[in-house]
C-alpha cells in the first residue's frame, strides 16, 4: 500500500504499511480500487452521482474501515459498469480476495514510479479535492439538495482523471476549476443547513454534562442529529456535541430541542479519551473516526458512510439501537460545567453587524481579521496556532471554522466594540461563510480580498481541507499560510507553483509570522 493523502502520513511522506490513521493494507488496496470505478462510472455516463458522493467519501480519511461495506461499493458501481456496458476495473463477481488484489495494482506507488512525483502529486491533489467536494455534495443530498454543476464536475473531473495523463499545467488548471466546484458546493451546503435549521445565531455553548442518560453525536452531518433530537424527544436523554458537531448549537431549528444540552469533550484526535469517559453512547456521522477503543465499542454506532468492523452500523434515523445502549449506560451521575463558547457567527450573524465592523475598521480600534482555521489533529506543530492566537494584539480579531478551532478555544479573550474578538464561523464547510463576509468587507472598503487587513493561517488534515484550499485559490487568495506541515503529495515543483502564482507559504514561528503580518 501507499497513501499520503492526509497530514498524519507517516514520517510527513507516505504511509507505506498500516496507515497512521489505523488503515490496514487490505482496506487501502479496497479504497484505491473503488476509486477506480469511480472513474469508471463517471465516464461510462452511468446516472450515479449519489454513488459517486457515497464512494468518494467513503475513501477520505478516518471514514470507512469495513472491507465488506467497501467490496459492496465495488460490487454495486462494476454492476452498473455491466448495465451500461462499459470496461470496469473489476468484475461484479470477484471475491473480496481479488478485489484486495485489483487494488494493490492500481496503487498509488506505481503511478508516483511511472509518472513521477510532480504529475503523480497533481492527480492526487485534483482526487483529494474531488473527494472533499463529494462529501459536501452528500451533506447537501440528504438535506435533499443537489447542483447539477456540482454533480457535472465530479463527473467531469474523475472522467479527467480516468483519461490520458494531462500534463501538469492542464492538472493545476482542472484543480483551480475544482476549487470552483468546491465553492459552490459549500454554498449549496450553506443554503441546505440554513434552510432546514435557520441562520445560525451567537449563543453560548455549555461545555460539560448534566446528571442523566446521555448521548454524544460526532461528525459533521447536521440532519443526523436532527433525526437524533426529534427520535430523543421525551425521552429523557441528554443529547451532546462533539468534534465538528459543535456548530449545531447555532442552529435556531436544532437549539429548539431541550435536550440538546451542550457539548462534550474537544477536537475528534480526543475521542480515544472523550469516547472512554463518557458514559453513554456515541454516533459517529461522518469523519474523523479512530479505530476504537475496546473500552466503549459496545456504546459506538456509526451510520451515513462510516464504518469500522464490528462497530454497528444504523441506517440513517434508525437510531434505536443507540437510543436501546443509551438507556443501559448508566449515564452521568452529576453535573459539572468546564467551560463556555460562543458559536453562530456564520455570514449572516456577522454581515447582520456590518456597519458596526467596518466602523471599528475605519476608527481604527479593529486593526485586523486573522482567520485561524481548518482541521486539527494529533500531529505535532498544532500548538503554533494556539501560540498564535495567544500572541495576538487585543484589537486584531479571530475568525475560526472547522475542528481547528479547539487550538484557539480560551485564547483569544475579550471584545472590540459589541463584538467578541473571537468569531466561531462553524465548520469545516463554513469556510464558504469567510469567504462571504471577506467578500462583502472587500466591497464595503472598495478593495479587492488580499488587500484587506485579513490574514489566513490554515491548519489541515484531510481532504475536505484541500477542497476548501483550491476554493480560496480558485479565488485568487493569495498569501495564505499552511501548516502545521505542507502535503506529502505537494512536490517541490509544484510548490513553486502554488508559492509563484499565490504565495502559498508554509508556517513559521509565531513571532516572525506576526512581525509578518503586522507589517
Ligand atoms: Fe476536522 Fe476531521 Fe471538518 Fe476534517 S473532524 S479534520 O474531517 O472535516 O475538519
Ligand atoms: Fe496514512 Fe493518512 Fe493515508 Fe491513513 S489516510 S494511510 S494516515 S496518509
Amino acid at each position: 500500500m501507499f497513501c499520503y493523502q492526509c497530514e498524519q502520513t507517516a514520517g510527513g511522506t507516505g504511509c507505506d504499511t498500516t496507515g497512521a490513521c489505523g488503515k490496514r493494507p487490505d482496506i487501502a488496496a479496497l479504497q484505491d480500487l473503488l476509486f477506480e470505478v469511480t472513474k469508471a462510472v463517471a465516464r461510462s455516463g452511468a446516472a450515479a452521482d449519489a454513488f459517486l458522493e457515497d464512494a468518494l467519501f467513503t475513501t477520505v480519511t478516518n471514514v470507512n474501515f469495513d472491507a465488506g461495506r467497501i467490496v459492496a461499493l465495488i460490487r454495486q458501481g462494476a454492476e452498473m459498469l455491466a448495465e451500461a456496458g462499459a470496461a470496469s476495473p473489476v468484475a461484479v463477481t470477484a471475491t473480496p480476495e481479488e478485489m484486495v488484489a485489483a487494488g494493490h495494482l492500481v496503487s498509488l506507488d506505481g503511478r508516483i514510479a511511472a509518472l513521477g512525483p510532480d504529475v503523480a502529486g497533481l492527480q492526487e491533489l485534483l482526487a483529494y479535492g474531488v473527494k472533499g467536494v463529494a462529501a459536501y455534495a452528500r451533506h447537501a443530498r440528504v438535506l435533499g439538495r443537489t447542483s447539477p454543476a456540482v454533480d457535472g464536475f465530479v463527473r467531469e473531473a474523475l472522467t479527467f482523471l480516468a483519461g490520458p495523463v494531462p500534463d501538469a499545467g492542464g492538472l493545476l488548471a482542472m484543480a483551480l476549476r475544482c476549487g470552483e466546484a468546491g465553492l459552490q458546493v459549500m454554498e449549496l451546503l450553506d443554503g441546505a443547513n440554513t434552510d432546514r435549521f435557520g441562520q445560525p445565531e451567537p449563543a453560548p455553548v455549555t461545555i460539560g454534562w448534566r446528571e442523566g442518560k446521555a448521548i454524544l453525536v460526532s461528525g459533521h452531518d447536521l440532519a443526523d442529529l436532527a433525526d437524533l433530537l426529534e427520535a430523543t424527544a421525551g425521552m429523557g436523554i441528554n443529547v451532546y456535541t462533539h468534534g465538528e458537531m459543535l456548530p449545531a448549537h447555532g442552529y435556531p431549528e436544532l437549539r429548539k430541542y431541550p435536550h440538546l444540552v451542550g457539548h462534550y469533550g474537544g477536537a475528534w484526535q480526543d475521542q480515544l479519551k472523550d469516547f472512554a469517559a463518557f458514559p453513554g453512547a456515541i454516533l459517529l456521522t461522518t469523519n474523523c473516526l479512530m479505530p476504537p477503543r475496546a473500552s466503549y465499542s459496545d456504546r459506538l454506532f456509526t451510520t451515513g458512510v462510516v464504518g469500522f468492523p464490528g462497530i454497528p452500523h444504523l441506517p440513517a434515523g434508525a437510531f434505536g439501537p443507540l437510543i436501546a445502549a443509551a438507556l443501559e449506560a448508566p449515564g452521568f451521575t452529576d453535573a459539572r460545567e468546564t467551560g463556555r463558547h460562543m458559536v453562530g457567527f456564520g455570514h449572516h450573524a456577522v454581515l447582520g453587524v456590518a456597519d458596526t465592523v467596518i466602523g471599528a475598521v475605519k476608527s481604527g480600534a479593529l486593526k485586523k481579521f486573522v482567520l485561524i482555521g481548518g482541521c486539527d489533529a494529533a500531529t505535532t506543530g498544532r500548538g503554533y496556532y494556539s501560540d498564535l492566537a495567544e500572541a495576538l494584539p487585543a484589537d486584531w480579531a479571530v475568525l475560526t471554522l472547522g475542528c481547528g478551532k479547539y487550538r484557539v478555544l480560551g485564547r483569544v479573550e475579550g471584545t472590540i466594540g459589541p463584538l467578541p474578538r473571537l468569531l466561531d464561523m462553524g465548520q469545516c464547510n463554513d469556510a464558504f461563510s469567510a469567504i462571504k463576509v471577506a467578500g462583502a468587507l472587500a466591497q464595503a472598503f472598495g478593495v479587492g480580498v488580499n488587500e484587506l487587513p485579513l490574514h489566513l493561517v490554515l491548519s489541515w488534515f484531510e481532504q475536505k481541507a484541500v477542497t476548501v484550499l483550491l476554493a480560496l485559490l480558485h479565488l485568487g487568495v493569495k498569501n495564505i499560510r499552511i501548516g502545521p506541515r505542507l502535503p506529502a503529495f505537494v512536490s517541490p515543483a509544484m510548490l513553486q507553483v502554488l508559492v509563484e502564482q499565490f504565495n502559498v507559504m508554509p508556517i513559521g514561528d509565531v513571532q516572525s509570522d506576526l512581525r509578518a503580518m503586522a507589517a
